[in-house]
């Protein structure tokens, strides 16, 4: 077994989805945080600048969708076939479409607010609709069993009931998808003990 190391903020942000990956596969590794006061000495010697990475015996990955689609694969929860891997895929790159439009950095807080709003408000609904239909009357986002992209479902809109209650609450199966993930012992239990962050 190789040597995992995540690096990214002392968040879920884009970690979470590997460190569920871990949690459910019982793979060790280790959550290395970085408190954002050491950030900026940090930031010149990680490849490309960004976080998360995960180094694996010392190789570095980054992009935390590359990161989470390698987890997968190596924990059988990239899809059963190749078409289910790309059903996969495409949902998590759906989510993360709209996860990219926030302007999490944006100083400004009156900007930031106004744009939050916006998406949450208008934008959102139509993405929601869209994975409702999708997921339909089916247990899982894709094929037969739990995959990465119902991880990533319910990673991403834990955020976002943060940042508007009640967004999914016209979504009855969405909701339920989250719980079934949630329920989940190893991710039961990594939500119990995790670090508790608003993002
Ligand atoms: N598409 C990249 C985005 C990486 C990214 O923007 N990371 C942010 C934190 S979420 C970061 O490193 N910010 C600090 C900086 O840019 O200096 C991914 O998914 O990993």
């Amino acid at each position: 077994m190789p040597r995992y190391k995540l690096v990214y903020f002392d968040v879920r942000g884009r970690a979470e989805i590997s460190r569920y990956l871990f949690a459910y596969s019982g793979i060790k590794y280790e959550d290395h945080r970085i408190k954002l006061e050491d950030w900026a000495k940090i930031k010149p010697t990680i490849p490309f600048g960004k976080i998360p990475i995960l180094e694996v015996d010392g190789v570095i990955i980054h992009q935390s969708l590359a990161i989470g689609r390698y987890l997968a694969k190596e924990t059988g929860l990239a899809g059963q076939t190749p078409l289910e891997q790309a059903l996969a895929d495409a949902i998590v790159d759906t989510i993360d479409d709209f996860v990219s439009m926030f302007p999490w950095a944006e100083k400004n807080p009156d900007v930031k607010q106004q744009i939050y709003n916006d998406l949450l408000t208008n934008t959102a609904p139509g993405l929601l609709q869209d994975l409702d239909n999708f997921l339909g009357d089916k247990k899982w986002l894709v094929g037969k069993s739990v995959t990465w992209a119902d991880f990533y479902w319910d990673v991403c809109s834990t955020t976002f009931l943060v940042l508007r209650p009640g967004l999914v609450d016209n979504y009855p199966k969405l909701l339920a998808l989250k719980e079934r993930v949630q329920a989940l012992p190893a991710i039961a239990a990594w939500i119990e003990q995790r670090p508790k962050t608003t993002l």
